[in-house]
């Protein structure tokens, strides 16, 4: 049941973010456990303080300088990323040049065509939004030239069982940097394994995928998104560092004991 969120609600975004997942299953469109990984991210969100840290940030402007600096970037989203963000990542994605590809762990044919279908909604709504602000070119003609890829695999990502390793080759398979927001710690092994620069959007810094991953951004999803856009429209040469991830990740698990430590005063 929909209900008007008034916006003095302190919890406003949390429940809207809540609705789109509710409705989003209800048209078939997630996973049956979409629900249950949203869960725990509110929790980790939580414990975070639901803000991007300062540790988030670095990852955040890491992920973007390395993103558009890659030869072939891909943006990889599933259920939740589309519901939640699927705006933003055509926004990044027009900025990068990039696909974004549909990629399911728990892959149907009705799923995808249903997730391709909504990317296009969002396109059509993101062109009729103003140009944000900062940026020089043609904004709408980036957004209506980002391929959205996934209908049609033509691919194996190798070292993976079963239907979540099926890919275009376009996108993922000839992909040398990977963006993939709310992964499976096994997908993201195998992609590393493949030498592919993969960078995650986890909000729990202690998944197999963050631990797995060249950059970890411990954030919301949506955030995340807004944050690299921002970074690569106000540092556009941004370049890559010696990246430490261990220590990026280390530097999430402290801003959740500060954040306790804050709360119990
Ligand atoms: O659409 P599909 O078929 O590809 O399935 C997608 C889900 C998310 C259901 C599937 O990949 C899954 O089961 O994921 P997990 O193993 O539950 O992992 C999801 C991770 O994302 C967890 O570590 C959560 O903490 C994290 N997470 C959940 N919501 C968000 C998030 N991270 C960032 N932003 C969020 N909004």
């Amino acid at each position: 049941m929909m209900v008007e969120i008034p916006d003095s609600h302190p919890r406003k975004k949390s429940l809207l973010s809540r609705q789109k997942i509710v409705e989003g299953s209800l048209e078939g469109l997630l996973a049956d456990s979409a629900m249950i990984a949203h869960g725990r991210g509110e929790a980790f969100d939580y414990l975070l303080g639901e803000r991007t840290t300062e540790s988030a940030r670095l990852a955040v402007r890491e992920a973007a300088s390395r993103l558009s600096s890659a030869i072939s970037p891909v943006i990889s989203v599933n259920g939740n990323t589309v519901l939640l963000a699927g705006e933003g990542a055509l926004r990044l994605a027009a900025l990068l040049g990039c696909p974004i590809e549909v990629n399911l762990y728990y892959r149907t044919p009705e799923r995808v065509s249903g997730l391709l279908s909504l990317l296009e909604e969002q396109r059509a709504k993101i062109l009729e939004e103003p140009v944000p602000s900062g940026l020089e070119g043609d904004w709408r003609e980036s957004v209506t030239n980002v391929p959205l890829l996934g209908g049609s695999a033509d691919f194996r990502i190798e070292g993976l069982e079963g239907p979540r390793s099926h890919c275009t080759e376009e996108g993922i398979g000839r992909a040398d940097s990977i963006l993939v927001p709310l992964e499976d710690g096994d997908r993201c092994e195998a992609l590393v394994n493949l030498g592919k620069e993969v960078i995650v959007i986890d909000l729990n810094p202690l998944s197999r995928s963050s631990r797995m991953a060249t950059v970890t951004i411990v954030d919301e999803v949506s955030r995340a998104f807004d944050g690299m856009l921002a970074e690569l429209i106000s540092n556009p040469d941004c370049v890559p560092s010696e990246w430490d991830n261990a220590n990026a990740i280390s530097g999430s698990l402290d801003d959740i004991t500060e954040f306790l430590r804050e709360k119990k005063g």
